[in-house]
């Protein structure tokens, strides 16, 4: 029978997904990888949602240095391009994606965390960037999503060292918007889903793709975008029922 390296669960609008490659501290193989993309692919489309985490104490061990070792510049270059395509499912494909981070958040680990939407991280995380330490470089996006976090100067310097931040370092940093006690990432995620899931949905839509672009763009631009993107926004039927819900003093029902 196939090994499979992750477990999924949809209820209504909020789909979780565990990576269960808990032997290797869910380093992430090409197997790995491609049922990420595969769950993604396939979600239904009401899913509003993902809680995204892995079992056995780690988050992601980074990239899968068994598989690694023997790749050649081309095989290397097709590799790194499809962390980006499945990143970039993660970050643009449609659902928003909350992280819920324990133990190794390390190397390709962080680079899919830094993809994600909203990051919590529980005491025992540990984020890392070792590739200095492996001889090999960041291939899964961190150079423009962990750079951004924490700016290039940042993000040398970890390189440079391989050093280590904890969960409330991270918090300091940007890496994570919460920490919370051991055993409470997840309740909180799925808290965070329910909540997020029940916004109106092109506002979600535009939070997502409009504010990564907006800040690529120069500051002319980017304004004038935002206007564009609030005129599209506030001019749909959920934005009149938000509004009139707000002046009625109920909660808003959305789409
Ligand atoms: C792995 C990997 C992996 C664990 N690839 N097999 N990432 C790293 O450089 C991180 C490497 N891993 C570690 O530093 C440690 O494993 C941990 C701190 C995450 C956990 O330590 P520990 O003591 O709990 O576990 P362990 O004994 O080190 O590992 C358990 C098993 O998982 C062991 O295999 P086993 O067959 O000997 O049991 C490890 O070899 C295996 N394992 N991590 C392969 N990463 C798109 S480019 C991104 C570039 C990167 O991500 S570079 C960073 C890679």
């Amino acid at each position: 029978m196939k090994e499979t390296y992750t477990e999924a669960r949809i209820e209504g609008q909020i789909a979780e997904l565990a990576l269960i490659r808990e032997d290797k501290r869910n380093a992430m193989s090409d197997g790995l990888l491609a049922e990420i993309e595969g769950f993604y692919a396939t979600l239904p489309s009401e899913v509003r949602a993902v809680v995204l985490h892995g079992r056995g104490g780690h988050y992601c061990a980074g990239l899968d240095l068994a598989e690694h070792i023997s790749r050649n510049a081309e095989e290397n270059v097709h590799h790194s391009r499809h962390w980006h395509r499945v990143l970039d499912v993660i970050q643009f494909g449609g659902p928003v994606t909350i992280s819920a981070m324990t133990g190794a958040v390390i190397g390709g680990g962080l680079e899919m965390a830094a993809a994600t939407h909203v990051r919590i991280a529980e005491p025992s995380v540990v984020f890392q960037l070792p590739e200095g330490r492996r001889g090999i470089f960041v291939g899964g996006g961190a150079s423009v999503r962990v750079g951004r976090l924490l700016g290039a100067d940042r993000m040398t310097e970890m390189m440079l060292t391989g050093r280590r931040y904890g969960a409330e370092e991270g918090l300091r940093l940007g890496l994570t918007h919460y920490v919370v006690n051991e055993s409470e990432a997840l309740p909180l995620a799925r808290e965070l889903a329910g909540k997020i899931a029940a916004n109106a949905p092109m506002s979600n839509y535009f939070m997502i793709h409009a504010l990564a672009r907006i800040g690529d763009m120069p500051r002319d631009d980017g304004l004038f975008t935002e206007s564009l993107v609030a005129a599209l926004v506030q001019t749909t039927p959920d934005s009149a029922e938000g509004l009139r819900a707000f002046l009625e003093k109920r909660e808003p029902k959305f789409r």
